[in-house]
């Protein structure tokens, strides 16, 4: 097992890392711009290093400051949390070249996901259902002409390196193709310096369902079942629940099996998501993101595993602590983000936070590096704090996030928790009938 692990992250994250290695009885270095100098992260890791100013590129995206950071504390391992360099390939290899493990998938499954093309193309060879669309990308208009009549519109025009909504545009009809698929050329191109496209049935009112896998890249994988995270808004999530409301236990087995036996043909090691689009009793593969989420405590709280424990024991060389067997899921969980945020406008809200009051009791977890007199900094993103909710059954879960939304004071900034007050309020997110595009149209209706 690792001695000693370094955090290349901030916020709740690194807290929630530091938790597990303390529980593993592993030493924690944080490192910090000098935006974060009183952070938690900081006060609470054994060791400390500043790796540069604000701004992330110079800091937590600085791959030199972060490899001198290790080497001057010793530590032999690195877990890059999400965001940041946690889906970098290049970072993963330099730490090996370095000697230091890097807490995730290999450089080349890394690699393999990023791409969305060969992503998908990987997917479709192993088992996993994949929307319809073009075999590959797609390198002309009269090509995208042939894929789009056989498949029928409307279609989407999607960026290979893109991925989070960018860089994707709809084709209602022939008509609207050729300025769907230059456009969407063109910002990939500026976007990602590569206008390599594809194309797909564009699905008109899906839901977001996310399979957790785990792999130990000896063998053994393990789906812990499913995360439903329609609610977003601009590709932000909003509101992530397990099991989702859409699913009963056996289409829940049938993806969780399938994704399963997808990630030990492909000797998977780590933590990973594979995205689906749900729509009319279909799953369709989109994506698979190659590292820890934002939302895994909602699969924690239904599972009883410690994903970040897990995380490390395997980066170490260490056999799934689980079979598919001992995976059970018990009850219901909803997390929702809380965010420095104007809840109308949704407009950053950083600075101090003058009084708080977290939430607590049975059936709350709260996930967050926010503490009295913090000052928020304006530099990163606006995440706060997470609020899980967890109880025998989607009603009592919900009737728990009201009483917990209720005791939350967080004064001298904006926070997400009115618009989460709101969303209770409503029928259809009482009933869970809810798709992607579901909060903007409500946030469009007033
Ligand atoms: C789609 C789609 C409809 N049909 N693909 C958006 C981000 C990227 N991860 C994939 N996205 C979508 N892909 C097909 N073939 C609709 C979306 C989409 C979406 C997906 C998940 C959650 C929220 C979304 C909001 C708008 C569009």
């Amino acid at each position: 097992m690792f001695e000693k692990v370094l955090i290349a992250n901030r916020g709740e994250i690194a807290l929630r890392i530091l938790r597990a290695c303390k529980e593993l009885g592993i030493s924690t270095v944080a490192v910090h711009s000098t935006a974060d100098e009183a952070a938690m992260h900081v006060r609470l890791a054994d060791e400390s290093v500043c790796i540069g100013p604000p701004p992330a590129s110079e800091s937590y995206l600085n791959i030199p400051a972060i490899i001198s950071a290790c080497e001057i504390t010793g530590a032999d391992a690195v877990h890059p949390g999400y965001g940041f360099l946690s889906e970098n390939a290049r970072f993963a290899e330099i730490l090996e070249e370095h000697g230091i493990a890097f807490i995730g998938p290999t450089a080349e499954h890394i690699r393999l996901m990023g791409d969305k093309v060969t992503a998908k193309k990987t997917a479709a060879e192993l088992g996993i259902p994949v929307v319809p669309g073009s075999d590959g990308a797609v390198e002309t208009l009269a090509e995208a002409r042939k894929v789009a009549e056989d498949i029928g519109f409307p279609v989407l025009v999607k960026a290979s390196a893109g991925g989070g909504g960018r860089g994707m545009k709809v084709a209602h009809d022939a008509s609207e193709l050729e300025e769907a698929f230059h456009t969407a050329r063109s910002e990939a191109a500026a976007a990602f310096g590569n206008d390599e496209v594809y194309i797909e049935k564009y699905l008109g009112h899906p839901r977001h369902i996310e399979v957790q896998v785990f792999g130990d890249g000896q063998g053994n994988a393990v789906h812990l079942g499913e995360r439903d995270c329609s609610l977003q808004r601009r590709h932000q999530k909003v509101w992530e629940e397990a099991p989702s409301p859409a699913l009963n236990a056996e289409q829940r087995e049938q993806i969780g099996h399938t994704v399963a036996e997808a990630m030990r043909k492909l000797n998977y090691r780590g933590a990973g998501t594979v995205e689906f689009l749900y729509e009319n009793g279909e799953f369709y593969f989109i994506e698979m993101n190659t590292r820890l989420q934002v939302e895994h405590p909602v699969t924690e709280q239904v599972t009883g595993f410690d994903l970040v424990q897990e995380q490390i024991r395997v980066a170490a060389g260490m056999p799934l602590s689980m079979r598919q067997e001992d995976v059970r899921i018990l009850g219901h969980a909803i997390e929702v983000r809380i965010n420095a945020e104007d809840p109308a406008t949704f407009t950053p809200s950083p600075g101090k936070v003058t009084h708080l009051h977290v939430p607590g009791g049975l059936g709350v977890r709260v996930d967050s590096h926010v503490y009295g007199e913090y000052v928020i900094p304006p530099y990163y993103d606006s995440l706060i704090g997470k609020l899980i909710v967890f109880g025998k059954n989607r009603n009592e879960c919900l009737m728990r996030l009201r009483r917990a939304l209720d005791e939350y004071v967080i004064d001298g900034i904006k926070t997400t928790i009115p618009l989460f007050e709101r969303l209770l309020r409503e029928p259809d997110i009482q009933n869970g009938l809810y798709d992607i595009h579901w909060l903007e149209n409500w946030l469009d209706r007033d």
